[in-house]
């Protein structure tokens, strides 16, 4: 079977609670990973391209040439809420161009919101979760002649009933059983990140999921899992033999497990590889010895959501930390010689004026090499999401209507804050971009 799988351009990307005219610099594309994932299992059966659109330069406009000339069998699509109508004009286009074509979408939106993005017609199949293995039955199935009925974590589009949806993570998705991602699928040189010591850049996931709770966020859905050290390090090498110079870790928490971070530092120093990384970790996940070991093992950042200098709202937050761990693993951070940098959330329910101004001096006063804000937005399948509906912030659910109705509702005027207007909270980005290192001015000036 042939099997096109897209990441859809990013340019058309709504930007959801950070500025619609940021830094060009600062929205560098970042391979596909989960389609890169894909490619490297079905490739074993099937002929598979992926069309990373946010490199290739090409838009909308261009994919009829491009369904064409490679003639597939199938398209997938992957699904992130703020490239949610971009999905369904690819989808659309697709069965306008050629209604046999198979379509499959996949990815967190669609494992969030199955049964409203199944509303749209124009998809055919739908997986949940993990897409590796269900993606391959279905395609082995389509090419048998089968239906596509019956397959764990799949949904095939008019034959599911609401209470049908929900997302197995099994013990079979071991994320070591894996095939390592098909970094060639794309481009990979182009990938280059104006914050990475050297380039190109790629990115690499060695656990997902997180066992912390905090209210604004929904990555506790999914089933933790955890890479051995040996693996992970043997696709670095991997990776490195490529010539990539540079690795973002896409985990949630890295750090989580003191033990196998121990044993990936030692083993990169042992193996002498030499490449640059960066994670992401919490405040209260990082052991003193870490940070001087992970430098010498190549790391150059350590990424903290710190997400707020009000120790009221890291409370609501439930992030299980104040200000003063902060600072102390900001701290360890810079003295053990790396970077660091951080994530806040800005108008988080509850903040008024001078709660929201004071983030914006804690996070100038904590000695970061950069730092990012956003707006708070309650996002789907999230507490804060939850909460709202229940003390009447929201009434019914915009995301919901959102994803069956992609061009009827506009995103941008979903913030969460009751206290001020969309343009009150986008003059507060601004100001926070203005006295602090962040990405967006920064990597402007240099
Ligand atoms: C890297 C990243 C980004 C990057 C770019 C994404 C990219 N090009 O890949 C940047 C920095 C731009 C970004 C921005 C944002 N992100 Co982001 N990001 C991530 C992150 C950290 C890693 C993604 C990744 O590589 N995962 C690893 C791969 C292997 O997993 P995967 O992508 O999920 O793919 C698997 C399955 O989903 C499935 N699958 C995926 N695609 C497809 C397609 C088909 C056809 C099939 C069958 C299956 C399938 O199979 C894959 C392999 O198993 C995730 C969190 C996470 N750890 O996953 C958040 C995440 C995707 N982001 C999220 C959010 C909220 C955002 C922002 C809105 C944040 C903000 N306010 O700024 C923005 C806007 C993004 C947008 N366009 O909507 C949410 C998604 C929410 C949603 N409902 O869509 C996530 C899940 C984090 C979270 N828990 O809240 N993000």
């Amino acid at each position: 079977m042939r099997i096109l799988l897209i990441q859809p351009p990013g340019n058309q990307e709504i930007p959801i609670g950070y500025k619609r005219n940021y830094s060009e610099k600062a929205r560098s594309p970042l391979p596909p990973l989960g389609l890169l994932y894909l490619a490297g299992h079905l490739k074993k059966n099937h002929e598979v391209k992926v069309l990373d659109m946010a490199v290739s330069g090409q838009g909308i406009p261009e994919l009829p040439s491009i369904i064409n000339s490679f003639q597939p069998d199938l398209v997938g699509v992957t699904a992130v809420i703020g490239l949610w109508p971009a999905v369904v004009d690819i989808f659309n286009l697709v069965k306008k161009i050629n209604p046999s074509i198979y379509t499959v979408v996949g990815g967190p939106n669609a494992t969030q919101y199955p049964e409203e993005t199944l509303a749209i017609r124009s998809i055919d199949f739908l997986i949940t979760g993990i897409g590796q293995f269900p993606l391959m039955r279905l395609c082995n199935q389509l090419e048998q002649g089968q239906s596509g009925e019956g397959i764990e974590n799949c949904y095939v589009q008019g034959k599911t009933s609401a209470g049908d949806y929900r997302t197995v993570y099994s013990k079979e998705y071991e994320l070591d059983e894996f095939e390592l991602p098909d970094r060639e699928a794309v481009p990979f040189s182009l990938y280059r990140i104006g914050f990475c010591p050297d380039n190109p850049t790629t990115t690499m996931v060695t656990s997902m999921g997180c066992p912390f709770r905090c209210a604004f966020c929904d990555c506790h859905n999914q089933a933790l899992q955890m890479r051995t050290a040996e693996k992970v390090v043997d696709e670095i090498a991997a990776v490195e033999k490529m010539g990539i110079k540079s690795i973002l870790f896409q985990d949630e928490l890295f750090t989580l497990k003191a033990e196998r971070v121990k044993q990936i530092c030692e083993s990169l120093i042992k193996r002498k590889i030499k490449i640059h990384w960066s994670v992401k970790s919490r405040v209260d996940c990082l052991q003193i010895w870490m940070p001087g070991l992970m430098k010498e093992a190549g790391c150059f950042n350590i990424h903290f959501g710190i997400e707020s200098g009000n120790d009221a709202t890291l409370t609501r937050m439930k992030k299980g930390y104040n200000t003063d761990s902060v600072r102390r693993a900001v701290g360890m951070v810079k003295s053990a010689g790396l970077s660091c940098t951080g994530n806040f959330m800005l108008a988080y329910p509850g903040e008024n004026e001078t709660d929201i101004r004071n983030t914006i001096a804690f996070a100038k006063g904590l000695s970061l090499d950069l730092a990012q804000f956003s707006i708070t937005l309650d996002l789907p399948k999230t507490e804060l999401f939850d909460e709202a509906l229940r003390s009447g912030r929201r009434r019914g659910n915009p995301w919901s209507e959102f994803i069956k109705h992609p061009q009827r509702i506009d995103l941008v005027e979903m913030f969460s804050s009751e206290l001020f207007t969309p343009e009150e909270l986008f003059a507060f980005l601004d100001e926070a971009h203005q006295c602090t290192k962040t990405l967006y001015n920064t990597r402007e000036s240099k």
